[in-house]
């Protein structure tokens, strides 16, 4: 019977759920490894991964996967995407998960640090910004080795609605995101661009006006509730797509620069905060922060986004105290 051992990379999933099942099969279709889908649904990580396997036959790819609620599946895996957690419900703010996602995070980083200690882990579960510190502390893995993903897929929702305006392909749209995942978030117009030409100079040529790219910003900011109020749960196909892209940059070691929620100390007037800025993702994980000059109006929105991520790590560390979580 021919070993099911290989020389492939491992992506673990913990959460197969909406998100999950998605990055189990973009994964694979991608050729990034074996994927193993850790849930405490047994049987919800067993079919989907069964189910998946079974495209491989149409599909073309090669990819071992598995799935189960045994957190053993998850080792050695070099990279480790979470989703375990509650998605929102219409009129939920991302912010009413805290509670009940913190318990669930603080569970699964222990099932990391013993399984997969030295791989690159991408947290997706929301309230992002917090969920991923409260991860990587209850994880204690290095900084530059966890990571969260929402300004890719906040940066993904700003050129589609750009592209959109200006009926041009989303791949000639460079989109620039900073801050939390959420209403604070700050889309960059003069940071973006069209082919090269800066968005204020877009506005300039009269290809379009500002009040519409302003008006593109507030569809952006609100992208996540706009999908949770038309089907009723949290988006999933665009946040799987990016955290993939993240987890390809490390796996492949191709230097990309996403917008991430990274661990900030002494860059943008941050001492110690996940927050979302640009990033530099190769083999070490986080490799850099860029750290552009910011105008004083977005200095000011980045820094109320910054100070509404804080607010909302001590609504966490009043709960810690409460021993609540
Ligand atoms: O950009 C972003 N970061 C956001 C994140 C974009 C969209 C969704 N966002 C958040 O991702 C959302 O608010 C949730 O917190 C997570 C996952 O969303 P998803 O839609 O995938 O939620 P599901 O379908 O409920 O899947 C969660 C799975 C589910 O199968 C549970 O059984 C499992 O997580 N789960 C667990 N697995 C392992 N271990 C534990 N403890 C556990 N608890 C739940």
């Amino acid at each position: 019977m021919p070993s099911n051992k290989n020389s492939r990379p491992k992506i673990g999933l913990v959460g197969g759920g909406n998100i999950g099942g998605i990055l189990a099969q973009l994964a694979c279709e991608k050729n990034l490894g074996d994927v193993a889908v850790f849930d405490i649904n047994a049987g919800t990580a067993q079919g989907k991964a069964l189910d998946i396997a079974s495209s491989a036959a149409v599909e073309g790819f090669h990819a071992n996967l598995e799935g189960g609620d045994n957190p053993a599946i998850l080792k050695d895996a070099q990279v480790v995407i979470v989703t375990a957690g509650l998605p929102r419900k219409p009129g939920m703010s991302r912010d009413d998960l805290v509670e009940s996602n913190a318990k669930i995070v603080s569970s699964i980083a222990r099932h990391i640090k013993e399984q997969a200690p030295d791989a690159f882990v991408v947290c997706i579960t929301n309230p992002l910004d917090v969920m991923v510190g409260h991860l990587q502390r209850e994880a204690n893995m290095p900084h530059e080795k966890v990571v969260g993903m929402a300004g890719v897929l906040d940066s993904a929702r700003f050129r589609h609605f750009l592209a959109l305006l200006l009926g041009v392909s989303e791949q000639d749209i460079s989109a620039f995101v900073l801050g939390g995942h959420g209403d604070s978030m700050v889309p960059l117009a003069r940071y973006s661009s069209v082919a090269g030409i800066p968005l204020p100079e877009i506005v300039r040529m009269g290809w379009t006006t500002q009040e519409k790219i302003d008006a593109v910003i507030e569809r952006t900011r609100k992208g996540g509730a706009e999908v949770v109020n038309l089907m009723g749960t949290s988006a999933y196909f665009a946040p799987a797509a990016s955290a993939i892209a993240m987890a390809q940059a490390y796996l492949h070691d191709e230097k990309r620069i996403f917008p991430c929620a990274a661990y900030c100390k002494g860059v943008y007037g941050v001492d110690g905060l996940y927050v979302g800025v640009p990033a530099l993702i190769g083999a070490g994980g986080i490799e850099k922060i860029v750290e552009i000059e910011l105008g004083e109006q977005e200095r000011t929105l980045f820094q109320q986004s910054i100070d509404a991520v804080a607010a909302l790590n001590e609504v966490l560390g009043a709960l810690q105290q409460q021993g609540k979580i």
